[in-house]
């Protein structure tokens, strides 16, 4: 019961009561939990097992506190509906920092302030800061627990809904507690929404703080979070450990901590590859991974949305693993034409919404639900909502928060220790103008320029203007948990830690691309699985290529669009290559990689020179 305080005396000495009646022995973890909770003095310690029971409580006390409104069990069994403050709905950057002990390691992508710095910035922010609320102690995998080397972390938060959000990403409870034992390393993440409660003072639907800092700490292992309830910024699981310190513990130990999905794909002849596709967020990776190809016999399965790790096998392959448990998707133009597969997996329920409408029957609805919104709504914003209203229903960057298990074509594979062997690397952005459909690299050093350049234009994932055109290297840019040259150095260094060939193909994609009029020349989802057909046929020898300054484009005739409305004069615009067009990208890309000085590698440079070499012989 979460009402359990394991203290019997109020604030501030809840902390001696957590060593006490704590479910672990681990010393470093309960000495952690006794300095959090002296510093932020909450009400009471809660230790959370990860059940059913557990999540029912909870859940039942985010309704009562405003937070939840419970949807129609009907609708969405066991699913909960969250508005956040307006104010809280994204990924805050420029509140995000590496704290690296020099800060050259942070690199140029990055905020950074000096560690100690920042500790006794966020010391004095955090002091007294649960006041009057519960401090959580979640303790998480990410991978499967059986996993010979599992990556612990334990997440202290004065937020139950970061806490039903965690059982719901991460695998969470007692029997990660019982793995970790006595002794073993874990990644420590402090998380406060920021809003300490007086004796008597009305909580808030939705607590958080004007201030807001995402800090990292590579070097120790360490995320201190404060200020924002939003997923990014808060479920510490995710982005915060499996990307900005999972890269620097990857970079130290040799392999690699991406922002990618990763599906399994069927021919006809029931041969199957496993592709990683890394896309900046909300460009479709969720789209992607759950595809149903329209080109016959061709099947696609899930393993992950957002996240892979990558380790090599003792074949020399890399194998890929999410380290994830549930989507964190956006929900607007996720729907039964878009995503079928998302939508299976919600309707089964057991999910958190955020920032999405809520119909009159206590279903939800967003941007794309279903081709016609209901006659009237509540929106994000609790506001009344009908189709005359001006702005749309769910903020843009709204999610479901929904267990993977629930996807109904969840390959098997995806609890294996082992991982699995990547045929391919698809890189991606979203581009109006200059980048084909597809384009395969030459070779692996030119694949990783390709994801070294990579580009698109920004979208709401993030706090800022949407829309504006900026490099996000490998989909990492707000990921990276250390200097981005250095982190090109580590993807290059891959050549030398297994025999190239058996390295994955690198592919850049992009399905965004328009006309003069501005319609999508592609028309992308479903059809996508012809791009990914011809990309393993590529793998396989077998798919015709046309060389081109930029890489290899599909032959004329190789990419499978039969049954696919598309004239030649659009599937020719739609692969096209632009020898002017990529010129003007040379000095984008030139300033981009002056950035990183010293650290960028030469052999990039060498990549850019050849590009413009191969450019202007066009
Ligand atoms: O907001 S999250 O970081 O959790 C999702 C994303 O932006 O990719
Ligand atoms: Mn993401």
């Amino acid at each position: 019961n979460p009402h359990t305080k394991t203290s019997e005396a109020p604030s501030p000495s809840a902390s001696v009561a957590a060593t006490t009646h704590a479910p672990t022995t681990h010393a470093k973890l309960l000495a952690w939990v006794d300095e959090v909770a002296e510093l932020c003095q909450p009400d009471s310690i809660y230790w959370c097992d990860g059940s059913d029971a557990e999540w029912a409580e909870l859940t039942n006390e985010l309704v009562a506190a405003g937070t939840l409104v419970r949807l129609n069990p009907a609708k969405k069994p066991n699913s909960f509906w969250a508005r956040t403050d307006p104010s809280d709905v994204a990924r805050v950057e420029e509140r995000t920092y590496i704290c690296s002990a020099k800060e050259k390691d942070a690199g140029p992508t990055n905020n950074w302030m000096a560690p100690d710095d920042m500790k006794r910035t966020m010391r004095e922010l955090y002091q007294g800061s649960m006041r009057g609320r519960t401090m959580y102690v979640v303790p998480f995998c990410m991978g499967p627990l059986d996993n010979e080397n599992p990556m612990f972390g334990v997440e202290i938060t004065d937020s139950a809904y970061v806490v039903a959000s965690m059982r719901i990403m991460t695998r969470m409870g007692q029997a990660v507690l019982d793995k970790l034992g006595t002794d073993k390393n874990f990644v420590p993440c402090l998380h406060s929404v920021g809003a300490p409660l007086n004796e008597g003072q009305k909580d808030k639907a939705w607590p958080c703080n004007e201030t807001k800092y995402i800090s990292h700490f590579p070097e120790t292992r360490e995320i201190w979070s404060y200020g924002s309830g939003y997923g990014g910024n808060s479920l510490l699981g995710k982005k915060c450990y499996s990307l900005r310190i999972a890269s620097a513990i990857a970079k130290d130990e040799g392999w690699l901590a991406e922002h990618m999905l990763i599906l399994k794909l069927t021919s006809p002849k029931q041969e199957t590859h496993y592709i990683a596709a890394a896309f900046p967020s909300a460009c479709g990776k969720t789209n992607l991974a759950m595809l149903e190809p329209t080109i016959p016999g061709w099947k696609v399965e899930t393993l992950g949305d957002d996240i892979a790790w990558m380790r090599f096998g003792e074949d020399g392959r890399l194998y890929a693993q999410n380290p994830e448990f549930g989507m964190f998707g956006v929900a607007p133009g996720t729907g039964w034409q878009t995503n079928p597969n998302a939508m299976r997996a919600i309707e089964q329920g057991n999910s958190l919404f955020t920032n999405v409408a809520l119909t009159d029957d206590g279903d939800v609805w967003w941007e794309g639900y279903s081709p016609k919104p209901p006659a009237h709504l509540t929106d994000w914003k609790g506001r009344d909502w009908t189709s005359e209203a001006k702005e749309v229903s769910s903020h843009p960057n709204s999610r479901f928060c929904t267990p993977l298990s629930q996807v109904p074509i969840l390959a098997n594979e995806f609890d294996s220790p082992q991982g699995v062997p990547i045929s391919a690397i698809f890189f991606g952005g979203r581009r109006a103008s200059t980048v084909p459909l597809i384009t395969e690299s030459r070779d692996w050093t030119h694949g990783v320029f390709m994801g070294a350049t990579l580009s698109s234009e920004t979208t709401a994932a993030a706090a800022g203007k949407v829309g504006v055109v900026r490099r996000d290297p490998m989909a990492m840019l707000p990921f990276l948990g250390y200097d981005g040259g250095d982190y090109f150095a580590h993807w290059l260094s891959m050549q030398q830690r297994t025999e190239p060939a058996k390295l994955p193909r690198i592919f850049y994609v992009n399905w965004f691309r328009r006309d003069d009029e501005g319609s999508f020349l592609w028309p992308g989802f479903g059809e996508n699985g012809r791009v990914l057909k011809w990309a393993i046929e590529r793998i396989e020898g077998r798919a015709e290529a046309t060389e081109t300054p930029i890489g290899n484009v599909p032959a004329q005739g190789a990419l499978d669009v039969t049954g696919l409305h598309l004239t030649a004069d659009e599937l020719e615009a739609a692969l096209a290559v632009d020898a002017e067009e990529w010129k003007d990208e040379i000095p984008m890309i030139a300033e981009w990689f002056g950035k990183f000085g010293s650290t960028l590698p030469a052999e990039l440079w060498t990549e850019l020179d050849a590009l413009k070499e191969r450019l202007n012989k066009n």
